[in-house]
């Protein structure tokens, strides 16, 4: 399949483009549809740039070139012969590259089941001086104004090999679909779902980053000392119960839940009930593998409107923005009634 790069004949075969152009998919409840521990995969946002693609399995392989001793191509057969594991893990967007500070909250938490991106790099040897891993994906198209670019990602290669690094075949117990990039994505669990290419049609080892717009114009941030690649999530936890402007009962106890992440893992999450004054610790769970954090307070609202704040803390001691940043923290607002209010709405 990789001929394609030498011809850019519209597409190599076995693969047909379902949808021409960016698509975007989010659960139309937004983040209060996240009531569950594992997102199902149609609650769970979709995004691509350039093209939705469905790849024929049995056409499918995987070159693996740059610098190894021994460039590959695998199929998906001998992809899936080797060990397999599942990695439970909070998958998010990090929004338009267009406008990276905008927090659009496109995130999930899911149960990935793959090979080890080790595993497939261990077969070619990597070469000494190696240090980037750059991966391609099979669609081709247009997104900004760019023409004729493939998606091409790249990671430093301590990440890549982290065993948490999946080409994935499965998400959540089922085939991966196509629109999520089946049969074979990378998965980057703890980055933004940006780094986890779907359609995975090449993979190549380099001593450098990247060259493409995906990687150098896109998906950086910028910071005083340069440009940040958007690689690992920051903190942030959002409210997804109560949902937004809902109505509680007043004197009686509201249980505010909700999810928390971050790459290092949350170590620690506050609730404001007055509008940000004034900010509790709620009880938060542990995580497995690079999964999201469930948190709760409970508190006793008095009869009126209030807004309720999260944010979070993660093991390196950062926290959240309060504002123009895409991990910014999350509020809803509820309005708490009278319980012989609540009473006297029910039907008799
Ligand atoms: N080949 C390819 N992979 C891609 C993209 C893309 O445009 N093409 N978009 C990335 C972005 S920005 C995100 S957020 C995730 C979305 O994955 P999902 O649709 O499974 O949620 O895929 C990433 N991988
Ligand atoms: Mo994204």
């Amino acid at each position: 399949m990789d001929q394609r790069k030498q011809c850019k004949a519209p597409f190599a075969s076995g693969i047909t483009v379902t949808h021409k152009g960016y698509f975007l998919r989010i659960a139309d409840r937004g983040v209060q549809a996240l009531t569950e521990y594992v997102t199902d995969d149609d609650q769970l946002f979709v995004v691509t740039h350039m093209a939705l693609i469905e790849v024929d399995p049995q056409m499918w392989s995987l070159r693996v070139d740059g610098m190894v001793t021994n460039p590959i191509s695998i199929t998906l057969d001998e992809i899936l012969a080797l060990p397999r594991l599942d990695v439970h893990s909070v998958h998010e967007c990090a929004g338009s590259p267009l406008t990276p500070k905008v927090a659009k909250r496109r995130v999930g938490n899911v149960v990935w089941n793959g090979v080890r991106l080790s595993d497939v790099l261990d077969l070619c040897g990597i070469q000494p001086g190696a240090a980037y891993v750059w991966t391609e994906g099979l669609e081709w198209g247009e997104f900004a104004g760019i023409k004729d670019e493939a998606f091409v990602k790249d990671l430093p290669l301590h990440k890549a090999l982290a065993p948490e690094v999946l080409l994935a075949v499965a998400l959540n117990g089922k085939p991966l679909r196509a629109e999520r990039g089946g049969p074979v994505r990378l998965v980057v669990p703890g980055w933004y779902g940006t780094n986890s290419v779907k359609w995975v049609g090449k993979i190549t080892l380099a001593d450098r980053r990247a060259p493409g717009s995906y990687t150098t114009r896109f998906y950086n941030d910028p910071t005083p000392a340069g440009p940040r690649p958007v690689w690992d999530i920051a903190p942030e936890c959002v409210i997804v119960s109560p949902a937004d402007n809902s109505v509680v009962s007043a004197g009686e106890p509201t249980n505010i839940e909700g999810w928390a992440w971050s790459d290092a893992g949350v170590t620690r999450v506050e609730v404001s009930v007055d509008g940000g004054k004034n900010w509790k610790v709620a009880k938060h769970a542990g995580r497995r593998d690079f999964s999201w954090q469930h948190f709760s307070l409970s508190w006793i609202f008095r009869v009126g409107e209030h807004r309720i704040f999260c944010r979070c803390f993660d093991a390196r001691g950062v926290g959240q923005p309060v504002s123009s940043a895409r991990n910014e923290i999350h509020s809803i607002t509820i309005t708490a009634i009278s319980t012989a209010a609540t009473h006297n709405a029910m039907p008799s």
